[in-house]
């Protein structure tokens, strides 16, 4: 304080207007006038500060809302949105991701589990089938699948007995008993011990142990993967299989929920699934399930993250019309699973199921002013494929002779994919495109930052704030 100041202060000791009668107090005031007059302005001064503060409250809101980010994520079954949703938990509401944590265990059991039972499949279809001959038996661990499978379904038989028991405890409606998949707020993550919301305490909520959630001793497969480890690797290394999947263009490696490679890891007591299993788990998503949650750290800590998940299969494509208000951004996923047919209807290439969804949404009046973005998801897969040599022109002639490599084969499709959205879209707008592999936790982090970077300032240039 500068001593001219201090002078000031000293001349005047009890210098508050609301208490003195000598400031702006008119001549000849009374007791009680200057009581009344006190008392009107400690009000104003009450009432000011509440304007104030419902200002800045306003302010903060406008902020919030500048910051609050809504995405729709479409795309064909297993294109990868769910494992997107699930990168934007992880890169943005880590703690959130943490508290689902234990819940993707039994995801991930029940996806080893379905692998093996795959490839039983496979032996029962190869020696159950007269005409087909039969490889030698190799010396293997199992001493010749051939012979053994009998056993060997048996020996199996109390994890399919669980996987049974687990599907129907988590899919009750859905009529295939070896499907997994869970209805939009079906509180399947609450059926596996999730507490949901922040517990009324305000503490973090932690997941329950097993033993106060559906699984109980009869149905948890921990113990019984455990005791199967040898046998499960040794199916899965046994030379005669490989060479059965193979021979039947079964490639367990491609599909979602694989984990073979992986049980020594999974199948102990102890066996915690990590962020790139919980990522890598596959459960199929029924209906549209609306996802909000809060920024945890960061400059837009506490803004808010609404994300629409949808379920991809032909059939559910009708439900996702409700959902095309009110978005800022379109997330299309679209693998270049240029091999692949799709799973609800093996006649129809998922590729060419990828464009024409992708042409028919680009042409959609609705969502004429959206923008939308689309991944060209799975790249590592589309490495891999090109890698063991698939030739694209096999699946799709018009790829002609051009060369069989990554840089190639993404172009063409590109291109198609870009045609049909400047030829469908009722109105131009930017054509934007991305690589991913969701898998790829790192990278979709830096990724994910960027695309809501730039779809929070793409809406705020669209005039969508106030
Ligand atoms: N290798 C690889 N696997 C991926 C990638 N993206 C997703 N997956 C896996 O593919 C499977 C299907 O992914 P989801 O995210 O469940 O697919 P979805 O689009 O939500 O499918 P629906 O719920 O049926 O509509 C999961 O096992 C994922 O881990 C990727 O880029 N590479
Ligand atoms: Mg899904």
């Amino acid at each position: 304080m500068k001593a001219k100041d201090k002078v000031k202060v000293a001349s005047f000791p009890s210098a508050n207007p609301f208490t003195t009668k000598w400031s702006g107090a008119p001549p000849n005031e009374t007791e009680e006038e200057a009581q009344v007059r006190v008392k009107l302005m400690q009000e104003a001064v009450r009432v000011s500060k509440e304007i104030d503060q419902s200002l800045n409250e306003a302010r903060k809101a406008i902020e919030k809302k500048k910051k609050a980010f809504k995405v729709l994520l479409l795309g064909q079954s297993e294109s990868g949105k769910s494992s997107v949703l699930k990168n934007f938990q992880l890169a943005f509401a880590p703690k959130h991701f943490e508290e689902e944590r234990a819940i993707w265990k039994i995801i991930v059991q029940l996806n080893l589990i379905a692998s093996i039972r795959t490839i039983l499949d496979a032996l029962k279809d190869e020696y159950e089938t007269p005409s087909v001959p039969q490889p030698t038996p190799t010396e293997s661990s199992l001493r010749g699948p051939a012979h053994n499978l009998r056993r060997i379904r048996l020996g199996f038989s109390p994890l399919f007995f669980i996987e049974t028991n687990l599907i129907k405890i988590l899919s009750p409606d859905i009529s295939d008993p070896r499907e997994l998949c869970v209805r939009a707020g079906s509180g399947w993550k609450e059926l596996l011990g999730h507490r949901g919301k922040r517990a009324a305490d305000g503490q973090e909520s932690n997941d329950r142990p097993r033993s106060q959630t559906v699984i109980n001793n009869e149905n948890d497969p921990t113990n019984v993967l455990s005791a199967q480890k040898g046998d499960i690797i040794a199916l899965w290394e046994d030379q005669t299989v490989q060479d059965i999947l193979r021979k039947r263009g079964i490639r367990l490696e491609d599909q979602s929920g694989f984990f073979m490679n992986d049980v020594a890891r999974i199948a102990t007591p102890e066996y915690q699934p990590t962020d790139s299993d919980i990522i890598r788990a596959r459960i199929r998503t029924v209906g549209v399930e609306e996802h909000h949650f809060l920024v945890e750290r960061g400059v837009d800590a506490n803004s808010d993250f609404y994300i629409t998940d949808v379920g991809g299969t032909r059939s559910q494509r009708a439900s996702w019309v409700p959902y095309f208000d009110d978005v800022q951004a379109i997330l299309f996923l679209a693998p270049l699973a240029f091999n692949q047919s799709l799973e609800e209807d093996s006649r129809v290439n998922r590729l060419e199921d990828s464009l024409t969804l992708w042409r028919d949404i680009c042409g959609n009046k609705l969502l004429a002013t959206a923008n939308l973005i689309l991944f060209f998801n799975k790249k590592d897969v589309l490495n891999a494929t090109l890698a063991a040599g698939v030739s694209v022109k096999k699946f799709v002639p018009s790829y002609g002779n051009l060369p069989n490599d990554v840089p190639h084969v993404t172009k063409y499709f590109k291109e198609k994919f870009r045609n049909y959205h400047r030829k469908m879209s009722p109105m131009a707008r930017p054509f934007m495109c991305y690589e991913t592999s969701a898998i790829d936790i790192t990278s979709m982090a830096v990724l994910l930052m960027g695309v809501r970077e730039s779809i929070l300032r793409q809406h705020l240039r669209d005039g969508d704030i106030i």
